[in-house]
């Protein structure tokens, strides 16, 4: 039976996670970027970039769309599983969360379907796709206290001071 995860904060770099999932900030391509997914590709190896590939070249043959997520390998990385996701790029105050609440909702029943019970996410949408570091951490943090999930641990890796303060102000206000 489903129960709510626990929330973990974590200042630090999500490739150095060793939870059974970590998340990618991805794009809808799937073949690679800067930032989070940068970081993936270099330490994870070409294994992860190569079950990419697969992914394009069958079911995802017009990349991931923006919300969903879809498991990979973790190459080298100490994590079982990369689940890649995309993020919505922001487009302004008032635009639409759903998409973002919908990256964390996705990559939890990917995870669910792996059997997994500990996922790592970065915060998703907040680098180059410019979602301001508060609205994303209420945003993210609502979504995985709501989702259905057999996970037992929902651990949010952030990468600096700004970003965990954000996140602690969400999980301590409410
Ligand atoms: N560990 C944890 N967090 C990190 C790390 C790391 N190693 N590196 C950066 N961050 P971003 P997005 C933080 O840009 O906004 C890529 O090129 C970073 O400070 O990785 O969803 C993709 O290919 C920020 O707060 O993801 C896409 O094209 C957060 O992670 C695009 O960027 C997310 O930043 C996706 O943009």
């Amino acid at each position: 039976m489903s129960t709510r995860p626990e929330i973990v904060l974590v200042r630090g770099d999500i490739t150095e996670q060793d939870t059974d999932v970590i998340v990618n900030a991805a794009n809808s391509s799937l073949l690679g970027g800067g930032g989070v997914d940068g970081a993936i590709h270099r330490k994870g190896g070409p294994a992860i970039l190569a079950a990419c590939r697969e992914l394009r070249a069958g079911h995802y043959g017009r990349g991931l769309p923006t919300g969903q997520a879809v498991a990979t390998t973790a190459g080298n990385l100490a994590a079982r599983w990369v689940v890649h996701t995309v993020g919505p790029v922001y487009q302004g105050a008032g635009g639409d969360p759903s998409l973002l609440a919908s990256c964390y909702r996705e990559a939890l029943k990917v995870a669910d379907g792996l059997g997994a019970r500990t996922v790592a996410f970065p915060a998703v949408s907040t680098g180059a796709y410019g979602w301001p570091m508060g609205d994303a951490a209420r945003i993210a943090v609502e979504a995985v206290r709501h989702a259905n999930t057999d996970v037992e641990e929902v651990r949010f890796v952030l990468f600096d001071e700004e970003a965990y303060r954000a996140f602690a102000e969400r999980i301590h206000s409410s």
